[in-house]
C-alpha cells in the first residue's frame, strides 16, 4: 500500500479506548502530569519529558518540539494530549530513543551526520541526498545532531509525511496543494 519513499516504521493508531485504563501503570503517572483537566498541555509535556529522564542527559526539548509531539498524535485536535495519545507517545519517543542510541555508539549524546542519515533510512524513509542535506543544515550543530533536534526531526519528517500522505490519495508520491492548505500544513509542523 505505501510506496517506498513512505517512512514505514509507524502504525496506525489503536482503535477504541481499552477497559481498566485505571490500572495501566502509565495511568498515574500520565494523571499526574494532566493535573485537573486531565489533559496534557505542551508546557506539561515539557516539564514531564524533561523530569522522567526521557532527553536523559540531553538538553530538555523545545516548547516548539513538545507542541509538535502533541500534534503529531492529536487525533481529537484538542490541542492537548489526552492518555492514550499519551501512550501512543511514549511508545514513538522510545522508538527514536532506541534508534538514536544504536548509532550514538560513543553515548555523546550526539551522532553525526552521516550517522543521522542511516538513522532516516532506517526508520523507512526514502529520501534524495538533497534532502538529506535540507536536513542536516537545519538539524546539526558542527555537524552533530544531539538528541532533542533528533527528535525534533524526527516528529517533523512523520507530521510532514503523514500530511503529504493524506493528500496523495492514489499513493504514487504526488500531491497537489493549495496555498492555503501548504501554508496550514507547513505552518502547523
Ligand atoms: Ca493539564
Ligand atoms: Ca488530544
Amino acid at each position: 500500500m505505501a510506496y517506498p519513499g513512505y517512512g514505514a516504521g509507524y502504525g496506525g493508531a489503536p482503535g477504541g479506548v481499552p477497559g481498566g485504563v485505571q490500572q495501566d501503570p502509565l495511568y498515574g503517572y500520565f494523571s499526574a502530569i494532566a493535573g485537573q483537566d486531565g489533559q496534557i498541555s505542551p508546557d506539561e509535556l515539557q516539564r514531564c519529558l524533561t523530569q522522567s529522564g526521557m532527553s536523559g542527559s540531553y538538553q530538555p526539548f523545545s516548547l516548539d518540539t513538545c507542541r509538535l509531539m502533541i500534534n503529531m498524535l492529536d487525533r481529537d485536535m484538542s490541542g492537548t494530549m489526552g492518555f492514550q495519545e499519551f501512550k501512543e507517545l511514549c511508545q514513538v519517543l522510545n522508538g527514536w530513543k532506541t534508534t538514536f542510541m544504536s548509532f550514538d555508539r560513543d553515548r555523546s549524546g550526539a551522532v553525526e551526520g552521516q550517522e543521522l542519515q542511516q538513522a532516516i533510512t532506517t526508520m523507512g524513509y526514502n529520501l534524495s541526498p538533497q534532502a538529506m542535506n535540507c536536513i542536516m543544515k537545519r538539524y546539526s550543530v558542527n555537524n552533530r545532531i544531539p538528541f532533542d533536534e533528533f527528535v525534533s526531526c524526527c516528529v517533523r519528517l512523520r507530521a510532514l509525511t503523514d500530511q503529504f500522505r493524506r493528500r496523495d490519495t492514489s499513493q504514487t508520491g504526488n500531491a497537489s496543494f493549495q496555498y492555503d492548505d501548504f501554508i496550514q500544513v507547513t505552518m502547523s509542523v
